[in-house]
């Protein structure tokens, strides 16, 4: 009996491709995808009753493991009192105030729905404080689906974009010059001749929907000298970084204060929760303080911010961190042994609760070029194994991998026992 395969079919016939966000498709590596009905803890399980280990955690959110009690049961008791007033409520400021207390840098900041508001809401910020129109990301950094922000490089690095998608205006994508990740030559190239129209250069601290990418030594703090010489507005895109690779962020971790952050996946606990916030001097250009105009139906909803809150209120307990960092850590590292033995080319990273790895011998792997070496037939593989194995991992190799507090021994020696039989394939 497989009740997913039934459900999708029916799904695809009401649902684009059968799904809501494109990557649940298994488009990436072939197959179709498992359907969940429950989770708890480290666990997922199908329609069918199977078990699953999960490293996708709702791609970030669950960091506290799913169906954690103290989360549900916050979410619980808000909703007894109500799904949304349309107007301000207390836990707005708390959460917000848990974020500061973490990312000082959010002076100011506001509640949003998704990391896709939080980022487009930064940029028009960003140009709306700075008056120039024109912005820089990274190839393989992705910050949600806003138009000007999906967008590839032009023929060469220092022409004017070109979209990424269909639909979207060649006017608005020629405003987002996109550069290699880590390059920060070809940054300082792009700024002594187009400085003066920078607005802002949004990018991922450490890049996670490439796979895992790193930030070379210097290159956080390089973008951060560039944007202040030249008068651009440095945005860290934090949704998926954001109290997953540690308490304080990346901008914690790499000690880089950016001028705006943006955050998601973890502030909501699995709700729909972003925020974007930054300099006071440059929040204040928000209406109904500023000019630059922003608003939501359901921003700062009360079972969202619930949610979030009870979920940092578990990540802020003085061992969550250290713990997490050591056994994701740890599962990395005894993952490349077993792939090394199989003489089986693997590298891997990791960060907090957040991990990556690459078919590849490149070590480390830091650009996109590289990402795109990677062999991802064995990724393809690997991951089919992997999941026939009851282990549940991003169905595409440029995505990251999350561990929550609630994964133990027990599931990193039965994940890596699927995985010592899966390289024996490759
Ligand atoms: P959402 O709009 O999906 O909440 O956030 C967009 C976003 C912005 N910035 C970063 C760094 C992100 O990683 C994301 C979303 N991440 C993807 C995972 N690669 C969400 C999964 C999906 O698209 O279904």
């Amino acid at each position: 009996m497989n009740r997913s395969k039934t459900l999708f079919t029916e799904a695809k016939e009401i649902l684009p491709g059968g799904v809501n966000s494109p990557v649940r498709a298994f488009s990436r590596v072939g197959g179709e995808p498992v359907y969940f009905n429950r989770g708890k803890g480290a666990y997922l399980f199908d329609e069918d009753g199977k078990a699953y280990i999960d490293y996708i955690g709702s791609w970030g959110p669950m960091i506290a493991g799913h169906a954690h009690p103290e989360v549900i049961s916050a979410v619980q008791q808000a909703a007894e009192n109500g799904l949304g007033f349309g107007a301000p409520t207390e836990n707005e400021t708390t959460l917000a105030k848990k974020i500061r207390q973490h990312m000082p840098t959010m002076e100011l900041m506001r509640m949003v729905n998704s990391g896709t508001e939080a980022t487009m809401s930064a940029l028009r910020v960003a140009r709306g404080f700075t008056g120039r129109d024109k912005i820089v990301k990274f190839e393989g950094c992705y910050h949600g689906h806003s138009d000007g922000l999906l967008v590839k490089a032009g023929s060469g690095a220092l022409t004017l974009g070109e979209p990424d998608s269909a639909g979207v205006p060649l006017p608005i994508a020629e405003q987002t010059l996109t550069l290699a990740f880590n390059d920060i030559d070809a940054l300082k190239t792009l700024f002594s001749s187009t400085g003066e129209q920078i607005a802002a250069v949004i990018v991922e601290p450490v890049a996670g929907n490439m796979g895992m990418v790193l930030p070379l030594p210097g290159f956080l703090a390089g973008l951060k000298q560039i944007c202040e010489d030249y008068g651009a507005l440095l945005i860290f895109d934090e949704v998926m970084t954001g109290f997953r690779v540690g308490l304080q962020g990346a901008q914690g971790l790499f000690s880089i204060q950016p001028d705006l952050t943006t955050l998601g996946k973890v502030i909501g606990g699995g709700l729909p929760v972003g925020a974007f916030g930054g300099r006071r001097e440059v929040m204040e250009c928000v209406a109904p303080l500023g000019p630059v105009y922003q608003a939501g139906t359901l921003s700062g909803n009360p079972l969202a911010m619930a949610s979030g809150i009870a979920t940092m209120s578990i990540i802020e307990q003085p061992d969550f961190f250290p713990d997490l960092e050591a056994k994701t850590s740890d599962f990395m590292q005894r993952l490349e042994v077993l792939a090394s033995d199989r003489r089986v080319p693997l590298a891997t990273t990791s960060l907090g609760g957040m991990f990556g790895f690459f078919f590849s011998n490149d070590k480390p792997i830091s650009n996109f070029t590289q990402v795109l070496n990677s062999n991802t037939e064995n990724f393809n593989t690997f991951f089919h194994h992997m999941l026939a194995a009851g282990v549940n991992l991003a169905p595409s190799p440029f995505e990251s991998g999350f561990v929550s507090g609630a994964h133990t021994e027990r599931e990193f020696s039965a994940t890596l026992t699927a995985a010592d039989s899966a390289f024996k394939n490759i």
